[in-house]
């Protein structure tokens, strides 16, 4: 049997979190189009008759200059160090910068078998020119293997997954082979919650919001499960927008999220919203850690 740890790394917004989602088969992780989607290491498994690789979603490596950026940034950097195997998402419609030569470096002094994922090739249809940018970072990386995939048109995923376990040493199951992650579910919730605020609320909005779920609890005939959760965000002017004009955009925020939720957890759900400001709680570290980013939480 082979197994082990695999981390995905690489820029916000390459598609990181999609792509692991595509790879288990499932929605654990949320996705979006604005960049610092993923705060948390995500972790969720996937085995089948030839092992079974644990991987390990990360938050994108840049350089925000706030406490919540430092704990995202450290997620990532313990995830590298822990890995028996690192996934270096990129993608192909993307040029290469300061960012990509920074990553490509802190990659290289892993030392770890490494593969490079060319993702969103659905972006780039002329053949060479999605080999001119697949040159470029081959160069800039030397990778063990190289696999060009796209996470959103499920392209390539079972071709990606033959290649890790090539990669990946033989081991023992780390978990159950029923098991795809171990994140509860009000946590789960809480990030349905957050993926709909940073898909319906724009500019630094949605950078500035956190999720708690207080409560969340099926009712005794099994009918329908209560969730209580608070959206916190910065300032008081954020918190007009959330809610919106006689409450349209909370509504919004409250429909999608219990939707998601309901496809989650299989159950009907009665969600209730919350809006609450923390004056720069990204930098206080009380609040960051009863908010969930806990660098205690990060350890194996
Ligand atoms: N066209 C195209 N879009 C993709 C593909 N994969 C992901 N995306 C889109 O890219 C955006 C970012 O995806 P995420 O999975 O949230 O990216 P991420 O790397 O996890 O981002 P962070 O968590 O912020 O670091 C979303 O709008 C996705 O739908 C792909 O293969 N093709
Ligand atoms: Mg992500």
């Amino acid at each position: 049997m082979k197994s082990g740890f695999a981390a995905l790394i690489g820029r916000p917004n390459v598609g990181k979190s999609t792509l692991m989602n595509h790879l288990i088969g499932q929605k654990i992780a949320i996705t979006s189009g604005k960049a610092q989607t993923t705060r948390n290491r995500i972790r969720t498994v996937y085995t089948d008759e030839r092992g079974q690789i644990v991987f390990e979603d990360t938050p994108g490596l840049t350089g925000v200059k706030n406490r919540l950026g430092n704990y995202m940034a450290e997620v990532a950097e313990k995830t590298i160090g822990e890995a028996d195997l690192i996934l270096w998402i990129a993608a192909a419609d993307d040029g290469i910068g300061a960012a990509e030569t920074e990553i490509a470096a802190r990659i290289r002094r892993a030392k770890k078998p490494l593969i490079l994922c060319m993702n969103k090739i659905d972006q780039v249809p002329e053949r060479s020119k999605l080999m001119e940018s697949i040159e470029r970072y081959q160069h800039l990386a030397a990778p063990d293997e190289l696999v060009a995939v796209s996470a959103l048109k499920h392209q390539n995923i079972d071709l990606l997954l033959d290649t890790i376990y090539r990669l990946l040493p033989e081991g023992p199951m780390f978990y159950d082979e029923s098991t795809v992650t171990e994140q509860p579910m009000r946590d789960i919730a809480a990030e349905l919650i957050r993926e709909q605020a940073l898909r319906l609320l724009r500019d630094e909005v949605p950078h500035g919001i956190a999720v708690t779920v207080e409560r969340m609890r099926e009712r005794d005939d099994g009918s329908l499960t209560d969730v209580d959760a608070t959206i916190i965000c910065e300032r008081d002017s954020h918190k007009g927008m959330i809610i919106g004009r006689g409450g349209q955009m909370l509504k919004r925020i409250g429909t999608g999220a219990r939707i998601a939720i309901e496809e989650m957890s299989g159950s009907k759900v009665n969600l209730k919203l919350w809006v609450k400001v923390r004056r720069e709680w990204r930098n206080n570290e009380t609040q960051l850690k009863s908010f969930g980013y806990d660098v205690r939480s990060i350890r194996r």
